[in-house]
């Protein structure tokens, strides 16, 4: 993707990153008893301990067959989220003094019931399923994930969106002082992502909570994220703090960093390359060679009829 300038980490970082490392031998040395006797297959790492089991996840139907999924290592170390730093690596290295608990939500604008609702709320109304999606990233790598989380429209259903509502911001929390890479200026901070109000609404779109059946990893967007899966990853917007519903087409970060690299729409599109590279292939994380890359990220059968009759050259 885009990137303005290429930051170095400056030594505040090298110590947050010792401090995780210290936390990790924390962790090891409280889970060493208990992790001793088990086969080291079954031990992703030692923060899949650190993370709570949810209990009560019902595998939807809605989840994709048929493809292996990607390592818990690789999905929780090679990661997007700038504001942790733009290297693959940077999320799981400087997140460690990111809290995501307590958490609540602004939902505001063209809704009948706006509020501040806290993660517990959300948790307690919704019932949670696993779907296991793919993920497409813009620069032609992709993963295959459990995710965990309830439809998004279930949410919108609650908050009653007034008949102006049209589309849907989202906005990342922006916390300096826990979130090292929001010092460069990178993107359009804080993070901003939007959906039609009709793809928002969608079944297939979903506010994860977890993956691999435990809450999220900070790296991943805990606690609370978007994922659009026939959309190309950035979409999927992690660490969300406000849901706002709006008349008019919100604005995206990075339609406001590279309007012509990066549109609000953003399907998966084969055809459609990007400025600076073809669409056409993808790796996926741990395979050698490349696949195919599949019209709405192999969704098409369920979303194609929300962009009836438009042009997906001109609308990228
Ligand atoms: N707030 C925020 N959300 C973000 C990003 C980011 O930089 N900041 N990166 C995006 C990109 S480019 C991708 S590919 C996915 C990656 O999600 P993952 O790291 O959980 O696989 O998160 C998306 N969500
Ligand atoms: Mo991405």
């Amino acid at each position: 993707m885009l990137i303005r300038t290429t930051p170095t980490i400056p030594t505040r970082e090298i110590t947050d990153e010792r401090l995780y490392l210290d936390r990790r031998a924390f962790l090891r040395a409280s889970v060493g008893v208990a992790a001793g006797g088990v086969a080291g297959a079954l031990l992703p790492t030692d923060e899949a301990f650190a993370q709570a089991a949810i209990p009560n996840v019902k595998k939807s139907n809605l989840s994709t067959t048929g493809e292996k999924l990607n390592a818990f290592e690789d999905i929780t170390s090679y990661n997007n989220f700038y504001e942790f730093g733009t290297d693959k690596g940077d999320p799981k290295a400087n997140s460690g003094r990111f809290k995501p608990t307590p958490w609540t939500v602004k939902i505001d604008g063209e809704v009948g019931k706006p509020g501040d609702y806290t993660l517990e709320d959300l948790l307690k109304r919704f019932p949670l399923e696993e779907r296991v999606y793919r993920l497409r990233c813009v620069e032609a790598w992709s993963m295959v994930i459990p995710w965990v989380g309830f439809p998004l429209g279930d949410l919108l259903k609650v908050v009653e969106p007034t008949s102006k509502a049209r589309f849907v911001e989202f906005t990342t929390v922006q916390r300096p002082a826990e979130m090292p890479g929001l010092r460069y200026p990178v993107l359009e901070w804080p993070y901003r992502e939007g959906l039609r109000l009709d793809e928002a609404q969608h079944p297939l779109t979903l506010m994860a909570v977890g993956l691999y059946g435990k809450t999220l990893l900070n790296q991943n967007g805990a606690p609370l994220r978007l994922v659009v899966p026939w959309k190309y990853g950035f979409k999927s917007i992690k660490s969300i703090a406000r849901i706002r519903l709006t008349e008019k087409q919100p604005q995206t970060s990075w339609n406001m960093s590279a309007a012509q690299e990066y549109g609000f729409y953003s399907n998966v599109n084969p055809q459609v390359d990007h400025p600076r590279w073809s669409q056409a292939k993808e790796r996926r994380i741990g395979e050698f060679l490349r696949r195919d890359t599949l019209m709405l990220n192999g969704y098409a059968d369920q979303v194609a009829a929300l962009y009836k009759g438009m042009d997906l050259k001109k609308n990228y």
